[in-house]
């Protein structure tokens, strides 16, 4: 046994495991001497710029979690573009994301100790008095085990924990007494019964009122899980016994974490994303540090910390160096297989990883987390998010984004690992991008489609939980915050609990660990305080030194098979050969084919490495033959580019992603089918035409609104209730013949997106879009113009207020007009070509969307245009492939009455815009 639970060396005047929570909660062992070294690479940022950027994670946190007590609360989670709450049942189901939702309130708990962080005591005083007054913990839904655990009872035991410190400072929460403790021991006896299996492994579903396996539960017939959500319990479950001293939980959470070691693969050391909880028999091999596994290893390091028992620490050792060894390949984390780890099992990762930086920090292994880290600050910087997918050649694997805090975090630690204020500039982007496209007018939406800017209806709650916490304190000092932080450890949700617990309730430490470990030895404590090496000696620019060789890597990157990437990243050995550059003509290709399989082991691997790329580049080439989605902006007052609206692309007619956008007003054709010659030219001349879908081709309703005048033309699904949140992708073929004499830009909408901008003209009359490949900055929409009164004046809630001068008027009238954009005909570049092979669409609407809809084999958009291609001088152009989530819309069948749908009216939406509209105003002053 290592003294104090492995903190070696530490003075003895402190408490026996304070000294660890340096390395907790801040890294900050490092932070003392980078900071006092530092002397050159990013320039410093200035106290006040840090105050400053401070405050405007203060305002955003307000705008985020004041939109959801208004008009969400008490409901799980905010609909920022709806600006209603997420009732389970009340809303088409998502699937496996809604599991987190349990109608208790869920953000508000998540969003506890963030107040507090953020020093909003007062309201953190009065979340709490809500939490108890209004939540219910016995309903009848079933939720996700791992999610009701990280973030409700997490965040209850995260808002105790810092109630209680609130409490001994003696001027906030007098009257608190363990209130919130006794709801988290409610919760937890709530979720034991899921650990009613032989394997002591968790159910990943469990009803809230009525537990597992009985009829009226509707759940406990699961028979695998993820490893995270299994792995991921400790630190709650263990907080929860040594608060309360009933150890049942520490114990349950003990034993499954004691299982999955018992099963990692042996030879690997590796552990595979999902596991049968009856058999112990891993359901998919594969394994990674993202999406499944993530927290797992999170929690093996946090729980030596929080617990101080080596054993976690060992585990986590075996699992670190196997990580190290096959699946890191600087700057990449590439998934692998766990009994063939040097095989890679996917061409992408997920955007989960992105927190395994900050374990590293954790850790002590910093470069390498400075490796990944600016690999994907990259991408970021490539499409302002993260994607939640992405290849290894850093193109867009799956477009959404919901507002994940993993780089956040990884931000935070590395800042206060190396003290660098490049990752001060790292945060500053990040407040930028998701003030500039996150933000709406009623919260922050997660984006559908990084690509394209695209919103979805949701705001989850780890936004509030974690995101402003990272970021408010990386740019706090220490006395910006009412606490010592590093008296604390984050859980995965951000969640804070006080290390002193190590020392409290220690009895079931040791009990049921069916582990024999031997004693660590020094090396695993060779940068745990006080840190006797200095982690960048006389080198201040350590981490930029780390960063420079990296500075272009995705840029620079070329579409690149599946091979082990770290070959090319690293030395300048010959890859192995690649599918994609495969000619059945080359000799050199087929002898090297010949060999594989036959002669070594590594040409063996290299064989099956070429045939699993073979098969994905053929699944590749069939997804690139479609087109990305293309962005139907509104721009015009009250939206001013905020509502995006993701559309379908046309074979046929200008290209939006070669062109300029195409901007205008929007006017419905007559007849609205647009199948015939329109009746109402002078009402679409110069316009972009709405047209509904059905009864005759695309190409025809195009040429039909060109012949009328219109520069644009957007066809509305007449399936009522499609919408592009759960319809794959669509894309209008042309009919079959030469369609080069459309020159205008055709973009497609389901339904419900459709009738945004139906609603709209209903509402303001005047709508003016903005159609393009991708949603266009809101200042630059914005820049130069001023609202015209006649729009204004439409707005009867505004028409006592104060109405600019009639010189303005005039000025702003006309300067929205010479905005529109209008798509010069004659002067327009030849069209791309068109399809060969399309089939013609019938009048039955079933089968015309058989005749639309583009499945892979039946698309003829030239391929040059959609793939990812290398330029004749190398420099590599990208087109992303598309891929579109689809989620069920079955029915919750038990909705709770008593949570009744609120929908914002639309003139409280308004005065909402206004206000926003002011403080983007404001904001661009600023800018200026
Ligand atoms: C959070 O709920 C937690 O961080 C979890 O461990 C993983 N994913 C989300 C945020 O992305």
């Amino acid at each position: 046994m290592s003294e104090a639970g492995g903190c070696r060396g530490c003075g003895s005047s402190v408490p026996q495991r304070a000294p660890w929570s340096l390395v907790a909660a801040t890294a900050a062992f490092c932070l003392v001497s980078a900071t006092s070294v530092w002397t050159a690479g990013a320039a410093p940022m200035s106290r006040e710029e840090r105050q400053k950027l401070g405050n405007q994670v203060l305002e955003m946190f307000d705008h985020a979690y004041g939109n959801y007590m208004e008009h969400a609360y008490p409901a799980d989670e905010l609909m920022p573009l709806t600006c209603r709450g997420r009732v389970r049942g009340q809303e088409p189901s998502r699937g496996d994301v809604d599991d987190a939702l349990g109608k208790f309130s869920l953000t508000l708990i998540d969003s506890l100790d963030t107040l507090v962080v953020l020093n909003k005591t007062k309201e953190f005083e009065d979340a709490v008095r809500k939490v108890l007054r209004d939540v219910n913990l016995d309903n009848d839904v079933v939720v996700s085990v791992f999610e009701t655990n990280i973030r409700v009872l997490g965040g209850l035991l995260g808002g105790h924990s810092l109630a209680i410190m609130l409490k001994e400072k003696g001027e906030y929460m007098q009257w608190y007494n363990d209130e919130l403790l006794q709801m988290a021991k409610q919760l937890g006896y709530k979720l034991l019964p899921a650990f009613n299996t032989t394997s002591g492994l968790p159910y990943p579903r469990i009803n809230l009122k009525f537990g597992i396996r009985k009829p009226e539960a509707r759940t406990g017939t699961e028979t695998d899980t993820c490893t995270a959500c299994a792995g991921t319990l400790i630190l709650e479950f263990a907080a929860l016994s040594r608060f309360t001293g009933a150890t049942i939980f520490e114990e349950y959470a003990r034993k499954a974490l004691d299982f999955l070691w018992e099963k990692r693969q042996r030879s690997s050391n590796l552990v595979g994303v999902t596991i049968n909880i009856h058999t112990g028999d891993w359901v998919r091999k594969d394994s990674g540090v993202g999406a499944g596994i993530d927290s797992y290893y999170e929690y093996l390091l946090k729980a030596y910390v929080l617990l101080g028992d080596d054993s976690f620490l060992e585990r986590f050792n075996t699992h670190y160096d196997a990580i190290m060894r096959y699946i890191s390949q600087p700057p990449l984390l590439l998934d692998v297989h766990i009994h063939k780890p040097m095989l890679n099992a996917r061409t992408w990762m997920d955007a989960l990883l992105a927190f395994f930086p900050g374990l590293q920090v954790l850790k002590g292994d910093i470069r390498p987390a400075i490796e990944t880290h600016e690999m994907l600050y990259q991408v970021i910087k490539k499409h302002n998010f993260l994607p939640e997918a992405f290849t290894t050649d850093f193109r867009v694997h799956w477009a959404q984004h919901p507002l994940r805090p993993e780089f956040a975090e990884s931000t935070y630690f590395l800042y206060k690992a190396t003290g660098d204020p490049y990752y001060l500039e790292v945060g500053k982007t990040l407040i930028e991008n998701l003030n500039k496209y996150a933000r709406v007018p009623c919260g922050f939406a997660a984006m559908k489609d990084v690509r394209t800017g695209s919103h979805e209806d949701r705001m989850d709650s780890f936004f509030l939980a974690e995101m402003f916490k990272y970021l408010y304190l990386l740019f706090a000092d220490k006395e910006d915050i009412i606490f010592d932080i590093e008296d604390y450890i984050f859980t995965t949700e951000a969640h804070l609990l006080p290390l002193w617990l190590s020392t409290t309730n220690q009895s079931i430490s040791k009990k049921n660990t069916t582990s024999e470990y031997t004693e660590l030895d020094d090396s695993n404590f060779d940068w745990t305080c006080p840190n006797t090496q200095i982690l960048f000696p006389n080198d201040p620019l350590y981490a930029q030194s780390i960063r420079e060789p990296l500075k272009n890597v995705v840029d620079k990157s070329c579409p690149r098979g599946i091979i082990r990437v770290e070959e090319s990243f690293r030395s300048g050995a010959k890859p192995p050969l690649r599918a994609r550059d495969f000619m059945a003509t080359n000799p050199e290709h087929l002898e090297i084919l010949k060999k594989m399989g036959a002669a070594s082991s590594i040409d063996a691997e290299d064989g099956l490495r070429f045939m699993q790329e073979m098969i994905e580049l053929s699944s590749q080439q069939q997804k690139e033959q479609q087109l990305p989605p293309r962005a139907v902006q509104i721009v015009s007052h009250p939206f001013f580019g905020r509502v995006v609206l993701t559309a379908g692309p046309a074979q046929f007619g200008l290209d939006l992603s070669k062109h300029k956008e195409t901007r205008g007003f929007v006017a419905s054709s007559k007849p609205y089918n647009g199948c015939s010659e329109l009746t109402n030219p002078e009402a679409v001349m110069g316009k972009i035409a709405l047209i509904q879908r059905g009864q005759c081709m695309f190409a025809e309703k195009a040429r039909n609104i060109q012949n009328a005048g219109a520069i644009g033309g957007i066809v509305i699904d007449d399936n009522e209730g499609s919408s592009s949140d759960t319809a794959p992708l669509f894309q209008m073929a042309g009919d079959g013949k030469d369609t080069d004499d459309i020159k205008i830009p055709m973009l497609f909408l389901f339904s419900k997106e459709g009738s945004i901008i139906l609603d709209a003209i209903r509402e303001y009359e005047e709508v003016e879009v903005l159609l393009s490949d991708k949603a266009k900055d809101r200042a630059a929409i914005l820049k130069g113009k001023m609202i015209p009164s006649y729009i204004i004046n439409s707005n009867p809630e505004m028409e006592n207020e104060e109405q600019p001068s009639s010189e303005n008027d005039s000025q702003s009238a006309e300067q929205i007009t010479s905005s529109s954009q209008e798509v010069d005909l004659v002067d327009q570049e030849s069209p791309e070509e068109s399809s060969l092979n399309s089939q013609p669409e019938s009048l039955s609407p079933a089968d015309m969307d058989n005749a639309a809809s583009v499945s892979p084999s039946e698309q003829i958009s030239n391929p040059m245009e959609n793939h990812e291609t290398t330029s004749l001088d190398g420099e590599c152009t990208d087109l992303d492939n598309q891929l579109q989530e689809q989620s069920e819309t079955e029915e919750d069948s038990n909705p709770n009455v008593s949570w009744g749908k609120k929908v914002q009216p639309i003139d409280s939406i308004l005065a909402d815009w206004n206000e926003d509209i002011e403080a983007f105003e404001m904001m661009e002053k600023d800018e200026l």
